[in-house]
């Protein structure tokens, strides 16, 4: 975060979750003035007025989970907040086309990366301009590691994927804000994998999977959850291949915790 001397009296400036105006003294010290409205706060991973998220996921160590990114995706759409999926890791196997093209097709930004070998890293920097961008995932995934070649200002800690705990063990213990360039920050964050959906009316939830879009309104019933209804534009959509069936069974999964929820 920058040190007050650093800031023009009276200028917002980022910090890992606020914004705030800092009053500076003439000795060049300062105090915090006013903390501004939050454009969105996130839970998980801890961090506030995000423009985008960078889903960071393994293709292998940490194998992927696709429930956890599809819930991540959510949790994004319902603040409005874009998402690019990052597949680390290419470098341990052959290809990441399935879990890339499920994601490309459901309308998400693919970028395909090995850090340890320096791939990829040129087409994620070409989308980092000028938005607060936060990189979540699973422990281990290697967000720490992407970071450090983004840019040679950062020296992020970075660590081995513990062979007991197949997750990782958790180096980056701290939300990071990192100064990219200009008007551009970077937000490292800790991995964590247990993550909770927020507070969202289950008739809500098919408008946060962006794939859906082209095929609602076309169900036979007005009101359709597109878990079971007879003549469902979705279930339709799932049988002839347009939507994938990995996100189809999350999208029910989901629905059914969030009906659930409400009835307590
Ligand atoms: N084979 C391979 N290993 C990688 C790659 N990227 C990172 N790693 C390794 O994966 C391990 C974890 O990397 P980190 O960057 O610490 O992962 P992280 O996502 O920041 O983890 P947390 O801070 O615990 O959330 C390290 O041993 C890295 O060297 C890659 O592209 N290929
Ligand atoms: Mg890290
Ligand atoms: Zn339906």
């Amino acid at each position: 975060m920058p040190r007050a001397g650093q800031i023009p009296k009276g200028r917002s400036i980022s910090a890992s979750r606020d914004y705030v105006t800092i009053d500076l003294l003439d000795d060049g010290t300062g105090s915090v003035a006013q903390i501004m409205p939050r454009k969105n706060i996130f839970i998980r991973p801890p961090v506030a007025n995000i423009d985008e998220f960078i889903i960071v996921a393994a293709a292998k160590n940490p194998a992927p989970d696709l429930t956890f990114i599809d819930k991540m995706t959510v949790i994004a759409s319902h603040k409005g907040v874009g998402v690019t999926l990052c597949i680390n890791k290419t470098d341990l196997v052959d290809n990441v086309h399935e879990i890339a093209s499920i994601y490309r097709k459901a309308g998400f930004e693919v970028v395909e990366v090995s850090a340890q070998n320096r791939v990829g890293i040129e087409e994620l920097r070409s989308r980092l301009k000028g938005k607060v961008i936060a990189f979540t995932g699973f422990s281990g995934v290697g967000k720490s590691s992407i970071l450090n070649l983004l840019s040679d200002k950062f020296q992020l800690e970075t660590g081995e994927v513990s062979k007991k705990l197949s997750r990782g063990r958790h180096t980056t213990r701290h939300v990071e804000l990192l100064e990219y360039e200009q008007a551009s920050y970077l937000v490292d964050t800790p991995g964590f994998s247990m993550l909770d959906l927020p507070d969202i009316a289950p008739e809500e939830l098919e408008t946060l999977f962006p794939e859906f879009e082209p095929f609602l309104g076309q169900c036979r019933f007005r009101g359709c959850s597109h878990t079971a209804e007879r003549d469902c534009a979705i279930i339709h959509a799932v049988e002839c291949g347009e939507i994938a069936p990995s996100r189809y069974e999350n999208y029910k999964t989901f629905y059914q915790t969030l009906k659930t929820a409400k009835q307590w």
